[in-house]
């Protein structure tokens, strides 16, 4: 087998570390070795994992990517002290309903999607229309690593260091009118490689929109990897938003197009149940949701119930936007 990689000994799961200690060692001592995710055998390291499977040995989903660009360094002013969610915990616990409805299948189900090419279509309001390869999105665009709080409606969070760059320099790219008001963005179509999308009643393909304040804000990311490597499939690969004050279903997974719109878009969720998925969706701990009370939420590796935030703990970036300081 000519395709290993090696884990150090002391490489220990990120939440059994204070901080980021761990963590920012391992990357360093694998930019040092120069091997980051490549495949490369170390002679005299004691741990050997398969091909195709990460040093934390979570399943072989990671998307095909130049690898060279990962682990991006962790921006110091998105490193609050917080434990990491386990990173396997993450990887197979996920809501990606073009594949399963269950959680904990959504990561076997992916092996038949392919990530690589992958175009994104710029669209609607914008002064020229044009079409880019995901793949030479991310070679181009500097990356870094932030470490966000993520909070579903369905009441779990986890807490996950997302590598990407700010959507803000993609709308840049873009060149939107200034008619453009909101953006729509849309998820790939493609039944053949994702089960869930057969035969289904959703309205498929995934669609979801922010205002374009929204949008522009700094903390609103396009992700294109988690845990220092590419974006495993079942996570969104190889791009997806990441809005971190809203309810997760607005982190629309692998994203497709981009449409700049004059008028505020549908989103899939809204379509499904317009009472219960608004378009604005907020973490808000006072308002619950008619099946989830959103007072508090369940950290999915700890199981712990925590408090929820108002703006998931960043309404001090956000509220401003929403008249409320
Ligand atoms: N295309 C698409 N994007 C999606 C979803 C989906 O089903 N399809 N689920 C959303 C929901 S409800 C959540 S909570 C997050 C889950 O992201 P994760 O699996 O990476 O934790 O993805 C969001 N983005
Ligand atoms: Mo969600």
């Amino acid at each position: 087998m000519s395709n290993i990689l090696i884990r150090p000994p002391w490489s220990l799961p990120e939440r059994d570390v204070t901080a980021e200690g761990v963590f920012v060692r391992r990357r360093e001592f694998l930019r040092a070795l120069g091997i980051a995710g490549a495949g490369l055998a170390v002679p005299g390291m004691n741990r050997v994992v398969a091909a195709g499977t990460t040093p934390a040995g979570v399943a072989a989903s990671t998307s095909n990517a130049p690898q060279r660009k990962y682990p991006a360094l962790r921006n110091p002013k998105f490193n609050p002290g917080w434990a990491l969610t386990d990173e396997e915990v993450a990887a197979h616990y996920n809501n990606f309903y073009e594949f399963s409805l269950v959680k904990h299948q959504v990561h076997r189900m992916v092996g038949k999607f392919v990530i690589n090419p992958w175009k994104i279509e710029i669209a609607g309001l914008v002064e020229k229309p044009f079409v880019l390869d995901a793949h030479e999105l991310i070679q181009e665009m500097p990356l870094e690593e932030r470490v966000y709080r993520f909070r579903c409606v369905e009441a779990w969070s986890m807490v996950v260091p997302w590598t990407g760059f700010p959507l803000s320099k993609l709308i840049e790219k873009a060149k939107p009118r200034s008619e453009a008001k909101f953006v729509r963005f849309e998820s790939f179509n493609k039944p053949d490689e994702a089960p869930g999308m057969k035969g289904s009643n959703y309205p498929f393909p995934y669609f979801e929109g922010l205002r374009m304040d929204e949008a522009m804000h700094p903390l609103t990311l396009v992700a294109t990897g988690i845990y220092g490597k590419p974006m495993p499939k079942q996570h969104g690969a190889p791009v997806r938003l990441i809005v971190p004050w809203k309810y997760g279903y607005k982190s629309i997974k692998s994203v497709v197009k981009l449409e700049f719109v004059a008028d505020q878009p549908k989103t899939f969720w809204e379509v499904m149940g317009p009472n219960e998925y608004p378009f604005e969706s907020n973490v808000n701990p006072a308002v619950p949701h008619p099946r989830w009370l959103q007072s508090t939420e369940r950290v999915i590796d700890t199981g712990d119930r925590i408090r929820t935030l108002p703006f998931n703990g960043y309404g001090d970036q956000v509220a401003k936007l929403y008249g409320k300081s």
